[in-house]
């Protein structure tokens, strides 16, 4: 059977930045007109008030500096706190779809191949525009792909768990060149009046070519030597919106129907489930730790993959090891660690060894532990 190869990789990136400062000066406008206008309540102690957020917290407790979204008025106005965007008409691109043929054709470039080169599409990301038809199947149309293609959902690790759906296709023969697509419109499902939380995600788009050995052309080729895939439900990171809410007459605007969790439990949980879980996948292929040339690990918080590191090589993460891009894009859900390995793999020489590795809500955890050839 001829080996698994990863070829090409491309990026959408949103035109539009938002620093810490502009999003703290924005909530915290929420915040004063909030409880300017909840004054009597506030009083009276039937209603909490609102505390201010600030750059310093975020960047300490996060790392992260600014994020990238594709509406950046909305989000904003104090008076929204959410992108606007405009309804399409069911003969338009969706949005998703838009940004995931953009990344698309950036990875086909990579990778020396066509839109009609793939005979399968993946479009994985944590959430979903619409119920149907399938975005990866308007993805294949718009790039001209042939086969078949499917949406599916893993949360944060909706980019690795595709990887491995893709890598078994090209193994069982039913594809022989796949498309992975993670297009993270973050902004819509993140609570931008949550003081908690308004400061975590960012919106991007990811494209991964993964493909035959005996097919691929393109100057760079990754080997898939290993993929690994685990989940634990745990209630610490949740969104209960969904298709049954207008039969249970709830609120479609109430606060569980956004991104939620309980971040420090998450912090705790994750970091030694994610450790063991490379280390496990490592000793499987007879490797230690400490031969991975470099970790593309989720993009969440700069102190977890720090810890992770810590965990798995014993030493520091500096950038060579673990690159952090959380600072520039925030977290992109499940695009964050095939951004890392977008942007830091250039340096790596023939027979290197690399690992991605996601993790997040489920709990979920992927990885995919690569070789230069
Ligand atoms: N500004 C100022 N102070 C603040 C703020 C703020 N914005 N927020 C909280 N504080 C205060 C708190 O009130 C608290 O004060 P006190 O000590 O007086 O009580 C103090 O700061 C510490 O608060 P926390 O304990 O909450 O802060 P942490 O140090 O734990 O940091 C983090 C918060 C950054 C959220 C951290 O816990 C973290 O990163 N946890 C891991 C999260 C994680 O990995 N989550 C994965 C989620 S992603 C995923 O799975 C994908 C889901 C699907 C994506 C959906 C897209 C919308």
């Amino acid at each position: 059977m001829s080996a698994v190869v990863i070829t090409g990789t491309g990026l959408y990136q949103p035109p539009h930045t938002i620093t810490n400062d502009e999003l703290v000066v924005s909530f915290n406008a929420y915040v004063d007109s909030f409880n300017a206008h909840h004054a009597a309540e506030i009083e009276a102690g039937t209603v909490q008030a609102l505390t201010h957020s600030s750059s310093e917290f975020i960047e300490k407790a996060s790392g992260i500096k600014q994020r990238y979204v594709i509406d950046k008025e909305g989000v904003l106005d104090p008076k929204r706190m959410y992108p606007r965007f405009v309804e399409r008409s069911d003969d338009q691109l969706s949005l998703m779809a838009e940004i995931a043929v953009d990344a698309a054709k950036k990875a086909l470039a990579q990778a020396g191949k066509t839109g009609a080169d793939v005979d399968a599409v993946i479009c994985s990301s944590a959430n979903m525009q619409r119920a149907y038809p399938a975005m990866a199947i308007e993805i294949q149309q718009a790039i001209g792909a042939k086969g078949y293609g499917f949406d599916m959902n893993v949360a944060c690790s909706a980019a690795t768990f595709a990887l491995e759906q893709a890598a078994n296709a090209i193994k069982s023969g039913s594809a022989k060149c796949v498309l992975v697509v993670n297009p993270e419109i973050t902004s819509a499902h993140q609570e931008w009046k949550d003081r908690d939380c308004h400061f975590i995600f960012g919106d991007v788009c990811t494209a991964t070519i993964v493909e035959s050995a005996d097919t691929a052309t393109g100057p760079e080729q990754w080997e898939v030597l290993s993929t690994h895939l685990a989940t634990q439900f745990s209630n610490n990171i949740r969104n209960n919106f969904g298709y049954m809410n207008r039969s249970e007459d709830s609120d479609p605007l109430a606060r569980d129907k956004t991104f939620r969790q309980e971040g420090r439990k998450v912090f705790k949980e994750v970091v030694p489930i994610a450790a063991a879980h490379i280390e496990a996948q490592l000793g499987a292929l007879k490797l230690e730790p400490t031969q991975v040339r470099r970790f593309w690990l989720h993009q969440a918080n700069q102190t977890m993959n720090q810890l992770v590191i810590k965990k798995l090589i014993g030493g520091e993460a500096t950038q060579d090891i673990a690159p952090l891009i959380l600072d520039e894009y925030a977290n992109t859900a499940s695009a964050g660690s095939v951004i890392a390995f977008h942007t830091h793999r250039a340096d790596l020489a023939k027979g290197d060894l690399g690992v991605i590795c996601s993790f997040g809500a489920g709990y979920s955890v992927g990885s995919l532990v690569l070789r230069k050839r």
